[in-house]
């Protein structure tokens, strides 16, 4: 790391989640070069570690100077450049619960004038500014936070501990090589042998795939991060909505052997293999005059549209006819057939 760049304002927001509520520890986190001082003005501590870098010690919470205290509190300092934003950072480790930690925070910020609430992404985007992480590791500590399952977290991690990073370095590295010989061969040409642009080409064509690749799987973790969506289309009667109910494990569509009756869309939300997947149960397709009927299957071709994945669904009996064939073409290749019988 270069330099550290701080920015005139300090920051402080709560670290740990709020939305619950309660819990045993709440986290304030302050970031910049009055983050030390500012503390000091209202924490009150006998500690002989205090406010030594990386070190745990114990203070309590003072109101207004006066000697009321408000909580008994853990401090952590991490003095820059060894911190999270790059910054001299410390951490407040009050009791939990809403009214205490928000009061906590409130004193800090109304006895600091140099203090302030950070915004959304701050400390990441310090963290950025100062070269602590780059924007693979700052977008992975977010999908990281928002994990909804477990796969997703891993995935999250590893990008937090710079693996996509590594590969985006890896292309950058071999892209910057072929321009140094493209550069050198211009220059000083009569310096090099003969060009060999087959081999050239080749490499070339290596790190093209390398980048596919990186893409390919970026989309493959989008579906485990954000879930997968799955239309079941087809024609009326063909047993989509008896799939849908399969899945759920749940009578959640109504199956009946009368044609068209299900007439808007159904959707359910499951876990597979720790994947979210919501399956999306449509209006069979046909030619019909009925009105609500006519509307959802407007629905069905814009879930068509919208979906991941469909899952194409016909009648073994009928067979795949000029209809499904039809339907199907609408579906570009995101098709996965499934068929009715037995
Ligand atoms: N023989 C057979 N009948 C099925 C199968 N799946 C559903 N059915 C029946 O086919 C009819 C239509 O099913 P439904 O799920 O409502 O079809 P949808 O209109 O495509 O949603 C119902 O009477 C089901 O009991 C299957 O795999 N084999
Ligand atoms: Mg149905």
């Amino acid at each position: 790391m270069d330099s550290i760049v701080t920015t005139e304002d300090t920051i402080a927001a709560i670290a740990s989640a709020i939305s619950i509520g309660k819990g045993g520890v709440a986290i304030i986190r302050v970031s910049g070069k009055d983050a030390i001082n500012s503390c000091k003005k209202i924490v009150q501590t006998k500690s002989k570690y205090a406010w030594e870098s990386h070190r745990v010690f114990r203070g309590f919470i003072q109101e207004n100077k006066q000697n009321k205290f408000i909580d008994e509190v853990l401090i952590l300092v991490m003095k820059s450049p060894n911190s999270f934003t790059g910054e001299d950072v410390v951490e407040l480790h009050c009791h939990g619960g809403i009214i205490i930690v928000n009061k906590v925070l409130k004193i800090l910020l109304s006895s600091n004038s140099r203090v302030r609430l950070a915004n959304p992404g701050e400390f990441s985007q310090r963290a950025f500014l100062n070269g602590k992480i780059d924007l693979t590791q700052a977008e992975s500590i977010n999908q990281l936070i928002n994990a909804s399952n477990t796969r997703s977290a891993e995935l999250a991690f590893s990008g937090v501990q710079g693996e996509i990073k590594k590969k985006i370095d890896d292309i950058k590295n071999d892209l910057i090589n072929q321009l140094c010989e493209i550069e050198a061969r211009v220059d000083f040409e009569e310096d090099f042998t003969d060009f060999d642009y087959t081999k050239y080409l080749k490499n070339i064509k290596k790190v093209k795939e390398k980048i596919e690749l990186l893409i390919e799987n970026a989309k493959r973790n989008s579906y485990i991060h954000n879930g997968i969506s799955i239309a079941l289309i087809g024609k009326t009667n063909v047993g989509k909505s008896s799939l849908l109910n399969l899945l759920a494990k749940k009578e959640k569509a109504i199956v009946t052997n009368i044609p068209g009756t299900t007439r808007d869309v159904i959707e359910v939300n499951l876990t597979i293999n720790d994947i979210p997947m919501k399956i999306i149960d449509t209006a069979g397709i046909r030619e019909t005059h009925e009105q609500i009927e006519s509307i959802g299957i407007k629905k069905s071709f814009g879930k068509i549209k919208e979906s991941d994945f469909i899952i194409y669904v016909y009648s073994l009996e009928e067979g795949f006819n000029v209809e499904d064939k039809k339907n199907n073409t609408r579906n570009s290749q995101r098709k996965i057939n499934y068929y009715f019988g037995q």
